[in-house]
């Protein structure tokens, strides 16, 4: 009830509340990589994409001892069922990313003692995606989720160059790693769409990259611009990535009043033969962030890191910066120990003004485990915090706290997204 009043004498009751109420808040889940039904074969569900997820790729060639060459070779089927044979069968699957394919199996109704893999393959093929999607959502209890939109991709962009109408329960966020990463090819590609652009980045080259930016801003309808960075990543310096930030990400980011979001600290493919799962990630620097929130006050960033041991200056340089919303447990920080140690620090040092997770999901179900495990920890940790609070002889109201948890799911980040910096 929403007036009932908690305080020191009621801790228990407090509690159960807090996890009620964290596991009734719709969520807005605003980094994945999920796409809207009109994307067809983008959007991936079902138990051999579940089984086929890059993080299992990765603990899959720990454990077994299949060639990279034969690996690849399968088929998506039989690459899932030499995955389900190593690591759930031969191993028990107590990784983070083996035991979230059984929360999933589980809160759909799929029976996980039956370790009937065929079984499980019937349940999805009869699904329709559309319909599938509500069912996810309901069963993860989600608002909306944020896809990852590039316009490089080959697969993708005709999909929005087509008319792409948009879907309610998919919100668009513009990413541009390769025009800030790997400027030379962008150039190139970008010349073939028509931009009169060139290597050496003259006035009428960043015109013309504003103009490619703004365009799909409009197109894609943007909540944001993202881009995921090396651990090396510096600004101010003299490259064409910082050069590209300063006069055309900032800008049009302006223009849109949007902010711009950095996922930092992410090394590309350190093991190759790994493909998608063979990426890493080292320990970066929180000084370009620093320096873009004091020197861009009327732009908006969001941040997320990649390392734990980043985890702390960034939380302390987000106290310093209205203009820096700090989000997620990224990627790597994805598990029960880190999200709950971040979690926990985050909102001593920051209140309820986080966002404290994403799901970084790239098949649809996946929502599924990535959050119901993480309110979990979230509801945990706020127990823990208004605990805290009511022992001093503070009274918390339910609706107070019903009003923290849905800023801290959702309510924060829309809030800053429409945010007018003055
Ligand atoms: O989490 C992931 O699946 C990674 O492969 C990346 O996609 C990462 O989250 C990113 O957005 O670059
Ligand atoms: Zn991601």
């Amino acid at each position: 009830m929403s007036n009932t009043i908690y305080t020191q004498y009621n801790t228990l009751e407090l509690c159960e509340a807090v996890e009620n109420i964290v596991r009734e808040t719709p969520i807005t889940d605003m980094h994945t990589h999920l796409y809207a039904p009109d994307f067809g074969e983008l959007l991936l569900f079902g138990i051999d994409e579940l089984l086929t997820y890059h993080y299992l790729i990765a603990e899959f060639f720990r454990m077994s001892e299949t060639s990279y060459d034969d690996f690849w070779a399968l088929d998506k089927t039989a690459q899932a069922d030499a995955i389900w044979q190593c690591l759930f069968i031969e191993n028990s699957p107590i990784s983070e990313a083996c035991r979230g394919v059984l929360t999933v199996l589980d809160q759909l109704g799929l029976d996980p003692t039956s370790r009937d893999l065929n079984a499980y393959r019937a349940y999805f093929a009869a699904q329709d995606p559309s319909d599938f999607i509500d069912t996810v959502y309901e069963t993860a209890n989600l608002a909306s989720t944020v896809m990852t939109n590039d316009p490089f991709d080959d697969l993708e962009r005709p999909i929005w160059e087509s008319g792409y109408e948009g879907d309610s329960r998919f919100h668009a966020a513009l990413r541009i790693d390769p025009l800030l990463n790997d400027w030379t090819h962008s150039c190139e590609r970008l010349k073939g769409w028509g931009y009169d652009v060139e290597p050496g980045l003259n006035e009428r080259t960043l015109a013309e990259i504003r103009r490619f930016l703004d365009e799909w801003m409009c197109r894609m309808n943007a909540l944001y611009m993202a881009v995921s960075l090396p651990p090396e990543f510096a600004f101010p310096e003299d490259s064409p990535r910082a050069k590209i930030i300063e006069h055309c990400i900032l800008p049009v980011a302006r223009k849109h009043n949007k902010p711009f979001a950095m996922m930092i600290g992410v090394t590309r493919q350190v093991n190759p033969r790994l493909r998608l799962a063979g990426d890493s990630l080292g320990k970066s620097s929180v000084a370009p962030v620093e320096a873009l929130c004091a020197k861009f006050p009327q732009n908006k960033f969001m941040v997320t890191m990649l390392t734990r041991e980043d985890q702390h200056e960034l939380t302390v340089t987000t106290r310093k910066f209205r203009n820096l919303l700090l989000f997620g447990c990224w990627w790597f920080l994805n598990n029960p120990s880190l999200i709950e140690e971040m979690t926990r620090m985050r909102i001593e040092l920051l209140g309820p003004s986080i966002m404290p997770q994403h799901s970084d999901a790239r098949v649809l179900d996946q929502v599924i485990y990535k959050w119901s495990h993480s309110r979990h920890i979230i509801a945990k940790v706020l127990c823990d915090k208004y605990t805290d609070l009511v022992e001093t002889g503070w009274e918390v109201q339910h609706g107070e706290m019903k009003r923290d948890i849905e800023r801290m799911l959702g309510g924060n980040f829309w809030r800053f997204v429409d945010l007018e910096l003055s």
